[in-house]
């Protein structure tokens, strides 16, 4: 998978059959839909995109141009990570994500729904700091009490069960990215190992589940990208080994 985003003016790489996600490396909605492939073991292309010089085929796939975007057939698209992840669920059942139980459903999308204002608060932190007031980083703090109770209350490893699920790989890219904030000078946003011990116990194993393992960044990583953003010149390269020139080490002169 080569890490490079590709911008207005590339071509569309050539459809290989599989399916195809259409994403950004730093994008946290992109990351839902990565995890769910993953999670699933659904053979799929991954090709990024620099949000900002979009490549013009990104808009046959997505309207406004976001990704998360899937290609579930040549030239067809759907897009949002919530959408695509439903979908994919449905049409390819052998791996289950979602609770069997309507009501477990329900619940699920209640917190997802519940926990937004904790990653607006990221965001703001992360990306619009001059913006951040205190009620932000109370409603951070809510949202990751809210998480340690629904653990708790639920007894299970992780949300879906003894196995993660859609409600966990739909929360779990702004986890990732929320132990970049103290990195970021925002140590307000630190989880505390004492208060947080269940959740921070969660964010562990999380961190172990093969389909989050394959594609997650260190928080440095997650850093420097928001850094960079916060400059106004997005690295959306920056892990794009195949830009790194192989020069040889020169041998020294005896
Ligand atoms: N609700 C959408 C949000 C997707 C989204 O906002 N993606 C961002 C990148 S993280 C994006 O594409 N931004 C480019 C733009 O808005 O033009 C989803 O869940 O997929």
């Amino acid at each position: 998978m080569s890490e490079k985003h590709l911008q207005a003016g590339d071509v569309l790489p050539p459809h290989t059959g599989k399916l195809r996600l259409f994403a950004m490396r730093f994008c946290p909605y992109a990351e839902r839909s990565v995890l769910v492939l993953n999670a699933k073991k659904l053979e799929h292309d991954l090709v990024f995109i620099n949000l900002d010089h979009k490549p013009e085929w990104i808009f046959n796939f997505s309207p406004k141009g976001t990704v998360p975007a899937l290609e579930y057939e040549q030239g067809k698209g759907i897009f949002d990570s919530n959408i695509i992840n439903v979908y994919l669920d449905e049409k390819y059942p052998d791996v289950p994500l979602q609770a069997s139980d309507p009501l477990r459903r329900a619940q699920d999308k209640l917190l997802v729904e519940q926990f937004a204002s904790a990653q607006s608060a990221y965001y703001t932190a992360a990306f619009n700091p001059a913006a951040l007031v205190p009620s932000m980083v109370e409603n951070y703090h809510k949202g990751l009490e809210l998480l340690q109770k629904e653990l708790q209350s639920r007894g299970t490893k992780y949300l879906h069960g003894d196995e993660p699920g859609l409600v966990d790989y739909t929360l779990w890219p702004f986890l990732e990215r929320f132990e970049a904030l103290p990195l970021l000078g925002k140590s307000e946003f630190a989880i505390d190992k004492s208060k947080y011990e269940l959740l921070v116990a969660y964010l562990e194993a999380m961190k172990n589940v093969p389909a989050v393992k394959a594609y997650a960044l260190a928080p440095d990583t997650h850093a420097k990208f928001t850094e960079s953003r916060l400059k106004g010149d997005a690295d959306y390269n920056m892990l794009d080994t195949s830009a790194v020139c192989c020069m040889r080490p020169r041998k020294k002169k005896e």
